[in-house]
């Protein structure tokens, strides 16, 4: 059965190369015809590594193609994900599979939502990656991928070919709270970074702020996904120093004046906060802060 990838960007290219490297049939589906005359002109992907660079001429086509998906990889931006799944609606059968490769949460119960009669699963990822130029994506960390569906179900048949295209995954029954630890660790991390202008480290010189927005994000898990708030304060400090000279995806998003995924991250926190009834100052005047430097900067703000 082939896989079909939706959102060819950075995490999409780089699960696409190493699946067909390692021999499955993977298909792109790209955005427009101008999209496919540039890849076809581009002669495939091309994914570097340190010195190593590698070119897959994979095949690829555009959502309005016939033939059904029954597998599908989407790995777009949160942002994208209900719009790009719609164009491609009409091909899932009863039964397909959605793996959602989606930061933060949100998106992936609104897909999930449009496409009843699919089997959607959930995906939260380490691996780093970006883009050089179109089609030409950079592998900058390697990292680990969980994945899992909500309610819990048996890992699919499939699952080896992850293993055996060098994909580090594991399938797991608790992806709700991985999606919320690292949400938490998100919240806690990146607007930070944005409104003090600093690499990840530079929030040691602003660890009260962490640590006050780290205890209100252990009372929103609490109530969310109590077992992914064990810990927290002490997994942000980690990670801030095993990420150290790194900027935070968010920031980078911003320096290069691109859309971020605060609604997925730091306004979902806040919006089931309020659902929740819990007052989280901290949390809130962050995301008024957040939203308001956007705004100066002509980004938007959701
Ligand atoms: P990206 O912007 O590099 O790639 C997204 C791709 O989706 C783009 O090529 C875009 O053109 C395409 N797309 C959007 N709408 C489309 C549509 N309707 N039809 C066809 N293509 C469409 O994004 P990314 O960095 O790969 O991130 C994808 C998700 O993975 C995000 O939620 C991100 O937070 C998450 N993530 C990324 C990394 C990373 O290192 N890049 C790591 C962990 C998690
Ligand atoms: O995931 C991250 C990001 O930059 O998006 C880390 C490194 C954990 C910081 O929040």
């Amino acid at each position: 059965m082939s896989w079909h990838l939706l959102g060819a960007g950075s995490l999409g290219s780089l699960w696409a190369a190493r699946l067909s490297a390692a021999g499955h049939s993977v298909e792109l589906i790209l955005r427009n015809e101008q999209r496919l005359t540039d890849y076809l002109r581009a002669g495939g992907l091309q994914v570097r590594q340190g010195e190593q660079v590698q070119r897959h001429a994979l095949p690829a086509g555009l959502a309005s193609d016939p033939l059904p998906i029954r597998r599908l990889l989407l790995a777009c931006k949160a942002y994208d994900a209900t719009s790009a799944i719609a164009r491609v609606a009409t091909r899932l059968q009863p039964g397909s599979q959605v793996i959602l490769l989606q930061n933060g949460l949100g998106s992936q119960q609104a897909v999930a939502e449009l496409l009843p009669e699919c089997q959607c699963i959930c995906a939260s990822s380490t691996e780093g990656a970006y883009r050089e130029n179109d089609f030409q994506v950079v592998f900058a960390g390697q990292g680990h991928t969980w994945l899992g569906t909500s309610p819990t179900s048996p890992a699919p048949d499939w699952f080896g070919e992850l293993a055996s295209a060098g994909i580090p995954a594991s399938w797991v029954d608790d992806i709700d709270a991985r999606l919320w630890r690292k949400l938490a660790l998100n919240c806690a991390i990146n607007p930070l970074t944005v409104l003090h202008d600093c690499r990840n480290v530079g929030l040691r010189a602003h660890a009260a702020e962490v640590q006050m927005l780290c205890d209100e994000l252990c009372r929103l898990l609490a109530c969310c996904a109590p077992e992914a708030a064990l810990g927290l304060h002490e997994t942000v400090w980690q990670v801030i120093d095993a990420t150290a000279t790194n900027y935070s995806s968010m920031y980078q998003d911003v320096q290069q004046g691109r859309r971020t995924e605060i609604d997925y991250l730091l306004s979902h926190a806040c919006r089931s906060a309020e659902q929740h009834g819990l007052t989280l100052p901290a949390l809130n005047q962050l995301q008024q802060r957040l939203q308001h430097y956007l705004q100066q900067r002509g980004l938007p703000c959701r």
